[in-house]
């Protein structure tokens, strides 16, 4: 079985990109330790607790030798937030509006390595992974030739730009390899001088305690106050830095049923998903990404983007919660409900 069959394969299966790395120690690898000691994980404990294995992909699976990169484009033609300046619309990042790519990348990868078994002689090993295996998957993808790491952090295809999530299967075949990507973003710096809160701290190194994408998804508790102008209408994740991206004009739209927006997520209006009860609310995320959410969060979310429309009819919209919005009754929201006043 050649690399070339692979990739066939690959495509066939809905795969945008297909690549091979060297399952090797590539000097990138080692950024992982010193990004973690400048603190940039904030309270996400598990790269840290797992960074002995994130360093390389055979403390993974011992017997690999080469590591299948993938990438599935996951854009749609909605517009860009940017776009949307000024609108009451609730900004919810383009990854999170259809199903979840979890399930759906690990099904076609599964199909993938049942393939390729069955045409592996004895001893074949692979595991594979979408976002939640203690790989970097930016590294590898950049060695495996689908996009070089952009000033923004995001791997970006020079044709299809960077609205991909990416996939891995490490394995024990011997797979030619493919020429890594090479920096691409020259003099332009529009991401650093977009991102609306500076997260981006030098080229290629992201701060993500200032990232709104970690403070509205991956921070359970209370935003600091300090924070919470600055995360203007994002409600769950942003995109900012991504939509400024000369790469990603225009950019390459999925036709995948399973990307398309869900109706609730589909221009969603602010005040509309805070009346929504959590019954509404919780059929809206479950089986898409953001069924991680906790309403709470969410919630909490909501009141801070509310607040920062500095529409006083807009925040008196918000409540302290009724029995079919349980949530809202939450001490937490009820603070970022109280914060969201002051702002009228
Ligand atoms: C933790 C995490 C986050 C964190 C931290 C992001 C970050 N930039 O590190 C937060 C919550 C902020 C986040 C946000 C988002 N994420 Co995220 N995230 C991850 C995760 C789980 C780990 C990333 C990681 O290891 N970070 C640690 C740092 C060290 O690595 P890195 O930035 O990824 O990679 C390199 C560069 O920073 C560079 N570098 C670092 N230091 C230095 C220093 C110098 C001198 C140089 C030259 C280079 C350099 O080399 C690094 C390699 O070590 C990956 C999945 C995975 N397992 O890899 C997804 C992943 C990176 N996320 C993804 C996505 C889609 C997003 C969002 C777009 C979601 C959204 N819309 O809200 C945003 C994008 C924000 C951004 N600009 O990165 C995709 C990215 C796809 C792509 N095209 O690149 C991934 C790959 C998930 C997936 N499987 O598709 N994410
Ligand atoms: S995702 Fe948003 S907040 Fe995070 S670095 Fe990009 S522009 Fe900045
Ligand atoms: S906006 Fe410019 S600097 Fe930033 S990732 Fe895109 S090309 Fe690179």
């Amino acid at each position: 079985m050649t690399a070339d069959e692979i990739k066939a394969r690959a495509a066939e299966l809905g795969f945008a990109l297909c690549g091979i790395a060297p399952a090797a120690a590539h000097r990138e690898l080692g950024f992982l330790r010193e990004w973690l000691g400048r603190g940039y994980a904030g309270e996400m404990h598990y790269l840290e607790r797992s960074a002995d294995r994130r360093e390389d992909v055979r403390s993974v699976l011992p017997s690999a030798r080469s590591v299948i990169c993938l990438a599935t484009v996951y854009n749609t033609d909605r517009p860009y937030s940017t776009e949307l300046a000024g609108s009451s619309q609730a900004l919810i990042a383009r990854y999170a509006w259809g199903e979840d790519y979890h399930d759906v990348i690990q099904q076609r990868m599964q199909a993938l390595v049942e393939w390729m078994r069955e045409r592996a002689g004895a001893g074949f090993e692979a595991r594979a992974y979408v976002d939640t295996g203690p790989v970097q998957e930016r590294v590898y993808a950049q060695y495996a030739g689908l996009g070089w790491i952009g000033k923004n952090t995001c791997v970006i295809n020079p044709e299809i730009g960077s609205w991909l999530f990416l996939s891995e299967i490490i394995c024990s075949l011997a797979l030619e390899p493919d020429t890594p990507s090479l920096e691409q973003c020259g003099s332009c710096q529009l991401c650093i001088d977009s991102c609306p809160t500076g997260a981006i701290v030098d080229p290629y190194v992201l701060d993500s305690t200032r990232c709104l994408s970690y403070l509205t998804i991956e921070l359970k508790g209370e935003m600091p106050l300090d924070q919470r102008e600055s995360v203007g209408a994002h409600a769950y994740g942003c995109d900012i830095c991504q939509e400024v991206c000369p790469y990603n004009q225009p950019a390459p739209v999925s036709q995948d049923p399973v990307w398309q927006p869900r109706r609730a997520f589909d221009a969603p209006d602010l005040v509309a998903l805070w009346r929504s009860s959590d019954e509404e609310l919780h059929r809206a995320i479950i089986g898409g990404p953001m069924r991680r959410a906790k309403l709470v969060g969410l919630r909490r979310n909501l009141a801070v983007a509310i607040g920062n429309t500095g529409d006083a009819a807009a925040v008196a919209v918000l409540d302290a919660g009724s029995p079919d919005r349980a949530s809202v009754a939450d001490p937490m929201v009820q603070e970022h409900v109280a914060w969201a006043r002051t702002r009228t």
